[in-house]
């Protein structure tokens, strides 16, 4: 029985013939990580420019999230929440103080907070604004991207994310991103119960907002009585350069006054980086008016607030904290789109960089059919550097946000390097 394949074409090999084709990887293996490096199996070194897409901000192999995940897995795992256990209470009383609510409802994967963020919303429908029965709507925005399970992809505009897996369920509304005239107009609806929006749109290529968006859209929506529900679970947690993307300009780290730009939305939905890329955890949190709502056998799951989660969740928003992560990813975001601005005068290829913190992303200057990003990112691999393109033309680059100016500067190097040497197909 092997436990690993300790070579590329093998490891490939295997993966194409026994693993299922729902990905299309980059051509490369990875068998270690540590910090902002990953290893392959022939022991070439990559910075690693994906975060496992925001999951790893807090870098890998972090000596304080191993540690956390060892000693409580040699501790207690997993009970069930059919009985109580001595962390999660600890984890809700930590996570609902560290982001300013009342209540948390914690899950596992990103799709299944996102699912259970449309529950608690159509809940919070019938018994609390009282719409009627089954007429409960929300709102979406046009190139969203909340996840893969059938209810989130009956809401995308992606054709690859819904296409074939219908019958879809009904009760979305789909609206431009960034526009509020729409969305004042799609308020008038009395059913509309929520707008669940990404505060940047990773998946659709980085696409940030007007400033006043989201602010602007809470206003809306509680002239209506109307729940905003926040997807951060790619652009919280210190990845934009604040801990939340809704915090707008300040860095907060928590516990700010919150005088600043916040926008507290009513649902917050977390994934990703709330466990550092140690283990799948993921949250709802929501004050009492709205999570009440939610009764014992309404909702669940067998791993959902499980002692390991619980455990290191707390010590990845630790380090955030303590290692002022979101603060080195506002800086060094500047650092990153300043230097491909100059870049931008030494070669055509890039059309524009956009981002906020360390979620960036370069448009490259080709149609988004051909495969010039994808190229750049085969030459990236080459040239030291783990980067992918999200769609057709547009590259993503989301280093953990413990990289350091000068780890920026080499890969602004190799980037500079690899754009100037790029030849296109
Ligand atoms: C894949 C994308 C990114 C997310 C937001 C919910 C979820 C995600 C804003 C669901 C997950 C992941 C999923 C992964 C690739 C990656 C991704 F390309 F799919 F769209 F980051 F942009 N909300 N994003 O970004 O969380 O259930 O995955 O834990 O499906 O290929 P999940």
């Amino acid at each position: 029985m092997r436990t690993h394949i300790d070579r590329t074409d093998e490891a490939i090999r295997l993966e194409e013939e026994k693993g299922a084709h729902n990905y299309h990887p980059l051509p490369v293996v990875l068998s270690r990580a540590e910090g902002v490096h990953m290893w392959d199996p022939e022991g070439r070194r990559y910075y690693d420019f994906l975060s496992a897409y925001s999951a790893v901000n807090q870098g890998h192999g972090h000596p304080r999230l191993v540690h956390a995940l060892q000693e409580q897995a040699s501790r207690l795992s997993l009970t069930s929440r059919a009985f109580h256990n001595d962390v999660f209470g600890a984890y809700a009383e930590y996570v609902t103080d560290y982001f300013g609510f009342d209540k948390v409802l914690p899950m596992n994967s990103g799709a299944e907070a996102v699912e259970t963020a449309i529950k608690i919303c159509r809940r919070w429908a019938y018994d609390v604004k009282g719409i009627a029965k089954d007429a409960a709507k929300i709102i979406v925005c046009t190139d969203n991207f909340h996840g893969r399970t059938t209810t989130i992809v009956s809401f995308s505009t992606d054709p690859d994310s819904y296409q074939g897996f219908g019958p879809y369920p009904s009760g979305f509304v789909q609206i431009p991103y960034n526009d509020l005239d729409a969305l004042a107009q799609a308020l008038e609806d009395p059913d509309v119960a929520g707008f669940l929006v990404e505060p940047i749109q990773g998946e659709a290529g980085v696409v940030t907002p007007d400033e006043d968006f989201i602010s602007r859209a809470a206003e809306l929506c509680k002239a209506k009585d109307v729940l905003l529900i926040a997807d951060e679970i790619q652009t919280g947690i210190g990845r934009t350069g604040s801990l939340l993307a809704v915090c707008g300009s300040c860095s907060c780290e928590g516990h700010c006054e919150r005088q600043l730009s916040y926008t507290k939305p009513d649902l917050l939905i977390l994934g990703k980086a709330l466990s550092g890329g140690m283990y799948p955890v993921s949250a709802v949190l929501a004050d009492d008016a709205v999570m009440k709502v939610i009764k014992p056998g309404q909702h669940g799951s067998t791993f959902g607030g499980n002692p390991l989660a619980s455990r290191v969740a707390i010590e990845a928003l630790e380090v955030i904290r303590e290692e002022k992560l979101t603060q080195n990813a506002r800086e060094l975001g500047k650092r990153f789109r300043q230097g491909i601005e100059k870049l931008m005068r030494e070669t055509d290829l890039i059309r524009s960089v956009r981002g906020k913190g360390l979620l960036n992303a370069v448009l490259i200057n080709d149609s988004a059919e051909s495969s010039t990003a994808w190229d750049i990112c085969m030459a990236l691999k080459e040239n030291g550097l783990l980067a992918k393109p999200t769609h057709g033309n547009i590259i993503r680059f989301a280093p953990p946000l413990v990289l350091t100016a000068a780890q920026m500067d080499e890969c602004l190097d190799i980037i500079r390097t690899t754009f100037l040497n790029f030849r296109k197909s």
